[in-house]
């Protein structure tokens, strides 16, 4: 971290020795992991700067925020619409969720068997060493899976402005009204929470703002299709993770720019990878930062990654929300429309969320899906069950892995990556 920022950090309560603990585990992981990569493109320098400033300039730039009148809101999920926050001048920052930190004091809270997720959340909010939660002004909690919903009445008690949106598990007209319901009640929340009426415009111009944070990441997406692929799995798993943190239009620009340059380097058939390397499609629980585990023991074994079916990937990102609505009514409609279509496997029955990893490992053409799920996270493991059938059905190798955010079964799971590798080669 280049600034000295420890006044900031005590400002917000985090327990500084803790804290620089993480801080030393994070930086190691990230130079043995993002920086022993061989011929990154260029334009990952600026991740490569983001992640080194996570908790230092960025808190920085929040604080700024915040005292000039605005207001930090921090979610979980990708459900949280983006569009609505940026409508009032608010900023919307994922809160941390992919280390495990403070486990022994979590298990006072919540049981051995709940997902490393959850546990992950209330290890940083435990542990004190969270800036995006400790800065945010109102958290929001959504009702996805049973473990989310009964830890955010935990995690309650534990925060002063925590916020608990209802989501329906049916794709049907009536769980569209509950969304639209919770999307109205969630923007009076805004709206009293900020001072600032959301009106059209303002909608529009949030809808514009998170659209071309999409459209660069559909961009860079596009590109992995290539063969060879023109950047690594890690470092397109990176930017994904990174859409959850960092200003949204700077965010827009330094994706565009890494794509100029991905575009050269398929001109020029450049890059580091092999055309014969084996690709890989990513499908299911979402990674948050330093959650970078099984990419690197794929990556390290001989394959590279061309997509990723999760919510730090396509499942959040893919579909643009309508911009052509000329009554705050019909843009609410649009904004509902577009996060309807998220095939979170709450759902159920879920059937377009195989539609779609079927779809990715055609369009990316995968020579083989791996299904990651987190221990104890009952929708995805117990989606992947009828998912892996149905793709060996449909003649794409599938490797199903259940692990968790320990570096316990490394050895145990590069074994089993590499099989697979070799068997798909
Ligand atoms: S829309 S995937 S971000 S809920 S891993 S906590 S499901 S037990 S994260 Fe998610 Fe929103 Fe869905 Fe996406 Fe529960 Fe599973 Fe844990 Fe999970």
């Amino acid at each position: 971290m280049s600034g000295d920022y420890k006044k900031m950090w005590e400002s917000l309560g985090l327990d500084l020795a803790a804290h620089d603990e993480l801080l030393d585990i994070l930086g190691k992981g990230y130079r043995d992991i993002y920086l022993a990569q061989k011929n990154r493109p260029q334009g990952m320098g600026y991740f490569d700067f983001v992640m080194s400033e996570v908790h230092g300039l960025r808190i920085k730039e929040l604080m700024d925020e915040k005292a000039a009148g605005k207001k930090i809101i921090g979610s979980f999920c990708v459900f949280v619409p983006e569009e609505i926050v940026l409508a009032a001048d608010a900023t919307l920052v994922g809160l941390c969720t992919g280390a495990d930190f403070a486990m022994e004091e979590v298990e006072n809270y919540l049981p051995r068997n709940t997902c490393a997720l959850i546990k992950s959340a209330f290890g940083f909010k435990l542990g004190k060493v969270c800036p995006y939660l400790e800065s945010a002004n109102m958290i929001v909690g959504e009702n996805t899976c049973d473990g989310k919903k009964k830890a955010y009445e935990t995690l309650n008690n534990l925060v002063p402005n925590l916020y608990v949106m209802d989501l329906p598990q049916f794709k049907s007209p009536e769980g569209k009204n509950l969304l639209k319901t919770e999307y109205w009640r969630f923007k009076n929340a805004v709206e009293e929470l900020t001072g600032v009426i959301i009106d059209t415009q303002r909608l529009l111009k949030g809808i514009e703002i998170v659209n071309n944070k999409r459209k660069a990441i559909h961009r860079l997406s596009a590109l992995r299709k290539a063969v060879p692929a023109p950047v690594s799995g890690l470092d397109a798993l990176l930017a994904n993770q990174v859409f959850f943190y960092d200003n949204p239009v700077r965010f827009t620009g330094s994706v565009n720019k890494i794509c100029d340059e991905l575009e050269k380097r398929i001109q020029n058939r450049a890059g580091a990878f092999s055309e014969k390397m084996p690709r890989i499609l990513i499908s299911g629980c979402p990674m948050a930062v330093p959650n970078w585990k099984l990419p690197w023991i794929i990556e390290t074994s001989g394959a590279v990654i061309v997509g990723e079916e999760s919510c730090v990937g396509e499942r959040g990102t893919r579909n643009l929300t309508n911009n052509t609505g000329s009554t705050v009514e019909e843009v609410m409609e649009a904004v509902i429309d577009r996060y309807f279509k998220i095939d979170c496997a709450i759902f159920t029955p879920n059937p377009d969320r195989l539609d779609h990893i079927v779809e990715m490992s055609e369009a990316y053409k995968a020579d083989g899906v791996i299904l990651y799920g987190l221990q104890f996270c009952q929708p995805y493991l117990m989606e992947s069950m009828p998912v892996e059938k149905a793709l060996e059905e449909k003649n794409i190798p599938v490797l199903r892995i259940d692990t968790d955010y320990s570096m316990e079964d490394i050895g145990q799971l590069k074994t089993r990556v590499e099989a697979f590798i070799e068997l798909i080669k």
